[in-house]
This record gives C-alpha cells, structure tokens and sequence, in this order.
C-alpha cells in the first residue's frame, strides 16, 4: 500500500498525524469513502494513496447561498473528516474560512487562478444574472464575473450543492434576482454536481477522490455523479417495507411513524429524488427520513417550487 512506502507519502501520513488524526480513524474514513463510492472493500488503499498523495490546488467560490454546504462540510461531528479534505487538497482561496481579507484575499484567488499546475475550483451557491449580476457583490466584482474570469481556466469545476448545481432557493420562484446554476449560466462549462441542499462531504470527498485517481466519473443528465445518485431515495430508504404494505404514517408526532412506517403520505419525495442519503448517511449518524422528517427532494433542479409543499397532513 503507498501509504506505507513512498517519500512523498509518508509525508502526507505526518501532515495527518499532525493533525491528531489515527492511522486507524484514517483508514475507518477511506472504507466510508469506498463505500460511498460503490467500491469493493480492498478498494480503501486506492482511496488512502489518493488521500495522502500530491495536494491540488483548491479554489472555493461562494455564490448567492446560505452556506450551509460550508457548514456540513466543517461542522462534521468528529473534525477529523474537514481536517482530512481540508489537508488533501491545497486550499487557496475560501471566503468563509481564509484569513486574508480585502486585497490580500484577492491577490490569494489571482495567484491560485494562475498556478502554472492549475486549480479545481469549488463553487457553492446561485450566480445572480438580474441586472448584470448587480445583486452579488464580492470585493467589488459581480459574482457572474467573477465566475465567468475563473471557471473557464480550472482543471475541473466541482458545484458544491443544489444552489450552484441548479439554482437552488435563491432561484425559487419569483427568482427576483434572476439566479442560475453553474451550467446554465455557463453553458461551456461542465460541471460535477454534488447536488443536496446542503451536500453529504462524503460526495465530494468520494468526486475528489476519483478526480485524483484520474478515473472517469460516469454523471447522470443532471451532471450528477451516477456513483452517489445512480439511485433513488426511496429505493435505499429504511421504511421502504412499510410503504410496499401499504402502511403510511399519517403524522409526524403519530406512533406509526415512530415505529418506521413509510412517511409518504406526509409529504415523503424519495421516490422522486436521487441521492444515497440512506447508505451514506449525514455525519455517520442519521437521515432525513430516519430521522422522522419526510425528503424535501434536496438534490432535485427547482425542488422548492417542484417539491413543495414539502409537508402534507
Ligand atoms: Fe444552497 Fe449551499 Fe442549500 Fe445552503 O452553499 S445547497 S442553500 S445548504 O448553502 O448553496
Ligand atoms: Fe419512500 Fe419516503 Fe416512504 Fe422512505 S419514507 S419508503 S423514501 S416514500
Ligand atoms: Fe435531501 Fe432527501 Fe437526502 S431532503 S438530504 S435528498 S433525504
């Protein structure tokens, strides 16, 4: 395994331990990722040789967003899964979490934007398009343009969530700010979408990884890694034996549900959404649907106007 022999390895293994991560903590997050991305268990090396191996350049733009992609990214329950994305990749540019600021902060984007060895960029959020892209601002450049200056030069874009996937809440309608997803408003650019409103960070980190491996990364119409939203919700949900015997919890607070039975008649949109929230779970814990609450269709284009409502009684 490389992570046991090569120079540039090892160091990658210190720069983990350094940061108090386990070589068995590591290990127990490459099987998850293995596992997120469909793979045979043996297939946690590759995974570890991608993780620790040469670091790419990392640009990571918000757009019109909650940034609660960010968010589920950083707020994992144990740190070490940010810490690990974080270390992989070489983070040059994040409004949120970098400490430059003002012109400092954009000499940081300029300089990624020109690495001779190139940049993936990560977007997350809606790009406004109303009024010349007049209602998103960052240090004073549209988001459009800035997006139309960067995307085009990255090795590979990345939409981190459904906002920057499609459009997302900021498009719902009226949509007075005219917003769009990356690959509408930028028809040249293909995009991999780790749709969900917000994202799992196992997605991304399972796309990262098959970037860094050089693998192909088959996408479904909607730009979508086939790998992570090949299947439907409802095809992987737990509660999928109660909705096929026809018994339908018919509230939230009701015993039914709380037993597990199918929240379908409550609003459930499994069956019309793709995501493997389900195998993959959020933060290793829970659900959605485990939880009691019924899939608003998160990684569905124009859910919050296709979807809705997302609660029925
Ligand atoms: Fe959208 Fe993400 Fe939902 Fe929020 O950045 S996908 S509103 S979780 O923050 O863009
Ligand atoms: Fe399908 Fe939703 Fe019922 Fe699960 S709770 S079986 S996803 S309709
Ligand atoms: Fe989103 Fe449905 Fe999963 S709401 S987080 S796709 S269960």
């Amino acid at each position: 395994m490389r992570i046991a022999v090569g120079l540039g390895i090892k160091s990658g293994e210190e720069r983990l331990e350094s940061q108090g991560i386990t070589r068995r903590d590591f290990m127990k997050f490459c099987t998850a990722i293995t596992v997120t991305m469909g793979m045979r268990p043996a297939f946690a090396a590759n995974v570890a040789a991608a993780l620790t191996g040469h670091r790419p350049s990392v640009v990571y733009l918000h757009m019109a967003e909650c940034t609660g992609c960010s968010e589920a990214l950083l707020r994992t329950y144990k740190p070490f899964i940010d810490a690990l994305i974080l270390d992989t990749i070489s983070l040059d540019y994040h409004e949120t979490i970098m400490a430059a600021a003002g012109e400092a902060a954009e000499d940081a984007l300029n300089q990624a934007v020109e690495n001779p060895e190139g940049f993936i960029c990560i977007v997350e959020g809606a790009v406004p398009t109303a009024m010349n892209g007049k209602y998103g601002y960052v240090g004073g450049h549209t988001m459009f343009d800035i997006c139309q200056r960067t995307l085009p030069k990255a090795k590979a874009v990345v939409c981190m969530g459904t906002c920057a996937a499609y459009g997302g809440v900021q498009a719902a309608k009226p949509n007075p700010t005219e917003a769009k997803g990356i690959a509408e408003c930028f028809p040249a650019i293909k995009p991999i979408n780790i749709a969900g409103c917000p994202p799992n960070p196992l997605n991304l980190a399972g796309a990262l990884v098959a970037f860094l491996q050089g693998q192909e990364i088959r996408l479904d119409e909607l730009g979508r890694p086939v790998m992570f939203f090949g299947q439907n919700v409802h095809e992987l949900c737990e509660r999928r034996k109660f909705f096929d015997e026809g018994k339908f919890a018919s509230s939230f607070n009701s015993r039914e549900a709380r037993e597990g039975w199918c929240l379908y008649d409550i609003g459930c949109k499994g069956p019309q959404t793709y995501n493997n929230c389900p195998k993959v779970l959020f933060n290793e814990t829970n659900w959605p649907v485990r939880a009691g609450h019924p899939c608003i269709g998160c990684s569905e284009p124009g859910f919050w106007d296709s979807m809705s409502p997302f609660y029925q009684s």
